[in-house]
């Protein structure tokens, strides 16, 4: 079987969604997701201008021989770009391997190790209040696990907060939103004390720092929150310097998630191998496909360290399908993030994994179960969004 051809489809569904869909002389496709959230056609143009010509002509089965190529074979590595156009020619290529062998992709990974992905969902409020409400309705939907993120009093435009946080995180809508750390730091331990009063101790929680902390910010912030058993603080400083996390754990016990923004194992190696974290939040688009994510995840599992993918609105549902087989199979399987798309979204993108009580379901179809529609992706064309600037209140720029 050879790849005659791949495409890169970018649409615009309510937000920018990049895929490749690569096709064989036997007629069959397979589909991955290359989104890169506010910079969707870098990828595009390093997908289309580099990287299918290679494509074409090539035995489809062969996944490993076409990472390394793609990968070592580019002298230039890793990078956000790279690894997530590395990443949809790796999901699309176990796809296509699915509809060979006719099995779902979670079977060739070795078979399912649980009988469904935990999932956690979004609660968010302008007012403590409104969070609690969102809150109950995650709860009544059956999710166990929750990430809760209130407005902070005397900012406007807090992450994770605005009016369509739920169904789509936030390219182009707030172009710059405001910080202060004393703000936050006084605030979010009364939120976390809340929700945890009203909903007991079973609900599992979770808090997005969003890169935001220095370490010494975030060890206080651990231990002040020490008392709500939260199950992770997510990027509590930006992760570029590993070592800050030491001190981090020197004074809190609070579990930490991160890697979101990592691209390669590279990036997780020493916070993994010093045991300075406890998820860790690559996922199947950012971090070089299912292939190096399952190696991502083998490290991990020698470290204690679970997984933690992150499944925001801007990984497509390609991504969320690739990622739950993935989750399926994994030992060391943790939580998986979880916030639907919108029905305009998932309209262009049919897929046949499912949610109940809590819990996604990979489908059982061969390959991932997901497809991209290309006619109807094409009545969206692609539309220029970026993701906000984060000021201080004096004006100096600070990390998103
Ligand atoms: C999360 C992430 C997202 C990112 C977004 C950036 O935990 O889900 O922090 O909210 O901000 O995916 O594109
Ligand atoms: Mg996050």
């Amino acid at each position: 079987m050879r790849i005659v051809d791949a495409r890169v489809i970018v649409t615009c569904p309510g937000r920018n969604f990049v895929t490749l869909k690569l096709v064989t002389d036997a007629g069959l496709t397979g589909v991955g997701d290359a989104t890169l959230n506010g910079r969707e056609l870098a990828v595009a143009a390093y997908l289309g201008e580099h990287v299918a010509p290679v494509l074409r002509g090539r035995d489809p089965a062969r996944i490993e021989d076409t990472w390394q190529l793609l990968y070592q074979g580019a002298y230039w590595r890793r990078g956000p770009v790279t690894m997530s156009a590395i990443a949809a020619v790796d999901t699309a290529l176990w796809d296509l391997k699915g509809k060979v062998a006719g099995l779902p992709v979670y079977q060739l990974l070795g078979g399912r190790s649980r009988d469904g992905v935990t999932v956690y969902g979004h609660a968010a409020g302008e007012t403590v209040d409104e969070a609690l409400t969102d809150v109950a309705r995650l709860v009544d939907a059956g999710y166990r696990a929750v990430r809760v993120q209130t407005a902070v009093p005397g900012l406007s435009n807090t992450y994770g907060v605005s009016a369509d946080a739920r169904t789509y995180e936030p390219a182009g809508s707030v172009p710059e939103t405001t910080w202060s750390t004393p703000r936050y730091l006084t605030h979010v331990p009364s939120v976390l004390a809340k929700v945890r009063a009203e909903f007991g101790p079973e609900l599992r929680l979770l808090h997005d720092v969003h890169h935001r902390l220095t370490p010494i910010e975030a060890a206080g912030l651990g231990r002040a929150l020490e008392p709500y058993g939260l199950t992770w603080l997510e990027d509590p400083v930006p992760a570029e310097l590993p070592e800050g996390f030491r001190l981090i754990r020197r004074h809190t016990t609070t579990p930490l998630a991160v890697g979101e923004v990592f691209n390669s194992i590279w990036d997780c190696r020493q916070l993994i191998t010093e045991q300075l974290i406890d998820y860790v939040r690559t996922s199947v688009v950012h971090a070089g496909g299912i292939t190096h994510l399952r190696r991502i995840f083998d490290l991990a599992a020698l470290y204690h360290v679970r997984s933690g993918s992150h499944g925001a609105t801007d990984l497509s549902p390609v991504c969320l399908a690739a990622a739950l087989h993935v989750d399926l199979s994994i030992p060391n399987f943790g939580l998986q993030e979880y916030m639907p798309h919108t029905a305009e979204t998932d309209a262009v993108f049919p897929h046949t994994y499912s949610y109940a009580d809590g819990y996604l379901h990979p489908s059982e179809e061969p390959g991932l179960g997901v497809d991209i529609d290309e006619e109807l992706a094409a009545r969206y064309p692609y539309r220029p969004a970026a993701l906000p600037v984060n000021r201080l209140e004096d004006g100096t720029v600070h990390s998103w």
